[in-house]
Formats: structure tokens, C-alpha cells, sequence
């Protein structure tokens, strides 16, 4: 990928907030490739979010497009936003998804999930012609993995999956435990009813192969793995923001 710095103002909050200064400009950066007319796949999270309000305050001065969220939070803020939201039944077909990630690598590979919106998200951007990433500069990585990888499993035979999950684990040479999000007395369910198993593997040297497995289990809806999906990533930092492509 080739990395080209467009320098723009640094934020002047304390170091607790630049992070999310950091994301606010990434988010802002995507509008440029936001044109009139456009479907957009509108994304999940704190970075999302930057770009539905960046991209809300474009729609009240009369900018013109439709959306489809990746999850029912964006949804509601999408609208309170005043954007057109629809669903893929009436637009199957998008220009362009703007969307945060939990790690990204030199390959533009990313691990998203954190929020538990990845299937929704995932369905999305292939549904896109274009998907651009945005992102503070703490998500960019050398291997993915430091993050753990969710995996959004049905809840029917969770005990059978999880030692699917375990298998291909084993089989691939990744060491590292699963754990069920939110716990086994209160497990975080996603706007689909699924489960997500949290899976923490350090390093992940060979993304497709463990994104074969893992969908050819029958318990597994889908995971965290985005492999070749984007194809610009905007990531801001202390020099402004990048440009990855
Ligand atoms: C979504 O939000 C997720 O795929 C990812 O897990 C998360 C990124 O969070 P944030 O933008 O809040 O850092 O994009």
C-alpha cells in the first residue's frame, strides 16, 4: 500500500482525547469521496459516528444521498441526522461504504467486530463497489491479531462450535482462548440474535486461511477477518492524515 500525508491541522486537546480528535478527521477526510447521488453503506462506532454527523450536517446543505447502516445504532443516528436510510432488499448495489476497523494491516486486511456489528458490516461492504476505512493511527498494524478477532457464532450448539472454532485453531498453529462476550450469564447478542466469541490469538500470520476455516464451520455466521474488502484506508495522526491505499 502506498501512504500519502495530506497535512492538516493537529488537534490541540489533551493526549485523552486525541485519539478520538484523531478519529474525527479521518471521518471528516472520507466526505471527499462522498459525491452527489451516491448509496452508501454507512458504518459502526466511534469513528462512524464522526462521519454520520460530518456527513448529516452535508445533508442539511442539501447534499443528496441514501444509505444503509450496518447496525440498528447507526441506523438511529443516521436518521436523527436527517440522512435517507434504506436497506439492501430496495438498493442491493452501493458506491461506496465508510466504515471504522479494529486493526488494519499492510495488506489493508482488517479485524473488525469490536463493536458487534461485523456481519451487518461485512454483508454491507460487499455489497459495495468501494469500501474506505477510517481510523486513528493506533489501529494500524504490522500482523493482525493484537486485537482479539470476534467471531459471531448462532447461539443453537454453541458448545459444538466453540470446539470447531478450537479445532481450526489448533490445525493452523494459533494458540490463544475464546471467550464468549458478555459471559455465559449475559451474552452480548447482535442485532442479527448471534453470539460473538472473542478469540485472542496475538498474531494472525495467515488471515485467508484462518477466514476459510472458520466460515466452513456451520455454527459460525461470520467473523471478523476483512480480506480484500477496502480499498483506502484514512488514518489519522499526530501529522495529520494518511491516505493508505
Ligand atoms: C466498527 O467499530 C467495528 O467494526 C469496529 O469494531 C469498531 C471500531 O471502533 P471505533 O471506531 O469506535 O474505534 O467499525
Amino acid at each position: 500500500p502506498q501512504v500519502r500525508l495530506c497535512r492538516t491541522r493537529r488537534p490541540q486537546q489533551d493526549e485523552g482525547s486525541m485519539s478520538d480528535a484523531w478519529k474525527r478527521m479521518a471521518a471528516e477526510k472520507a466526505l471527499e469521496d462522498v459525491r452527489p447521488g451516491m448509496k452508501l453503506g454507512i458504518g459502526t462506532g466511534s469513528t462512524a459516528e464522526h462521519f454520520i454527523r460530518a456527513l448529516g450536517a452535508r445533508v442539511r446543505d442539501g447534499l443528496d444521498v441514501v444509505g444503509v447502516p450496518t447496525s440498528e445504532r447507526t441506523e438511529t443516528l443516521a436518521r436523527s441526522e436527517g440522512i435517507q436510510m434504506t436497506t439492501l432488499d430496495h438498493l442491493p448495489s452501493l458506491d461506496l461504504t465508510v466504515d471504522g476497523a479494529d486493526e488494519i494491516d499492510p495488506q489493508m486486511n482488517l479485524i473488525k467486530g469490536g463493536g458487534g456489528a461485523l456481519l451487518r458490516e461485512k454483508i454491507v461492504a460487499a455489497a459495495s463497489q468501494r469500501m474506505v476505512v477510517i481510523a486513528d493511527a493506533s489501529k494500524l498494524v504490522p500482523v493482525l491479531g493484537g486485537f482479539p478477532l470476534p467471531i459471531e457464532v448462532v447461539p443453537f450448539g454453541l458448545g459444538a462450535t466453540w470446539r470447531a472454532v478450537e479445532k481450526v485453531f489448533a490445525d493452523l498453529g494459533l494458540s490463544g482462548a475464546l471467550s464468549l462476550r458478555g459471559g455465559d450469564d449475559h451474552p452480548f447478542v447482535t442485532d442479527s440474535g448471534h453470539y460473538i466469541l472473542d478469540a485472542a490469538l496475538t498474531e494472525i500470520r495467515a488471515p485467508a486461511a484462518l477466514a476459510a476455516a472458520l466460515v466452513a464451520i456451520p455454527g459460525v455466521a461470520e467473523h471478523g477477518l476483512f480480506i480484500g474488502l477496502a480499498s483506502k484506508a484514512y488514518v489519522a495522526g499526530p501529522d495529520g492524515v494518511a491516505t493508505v491505499t
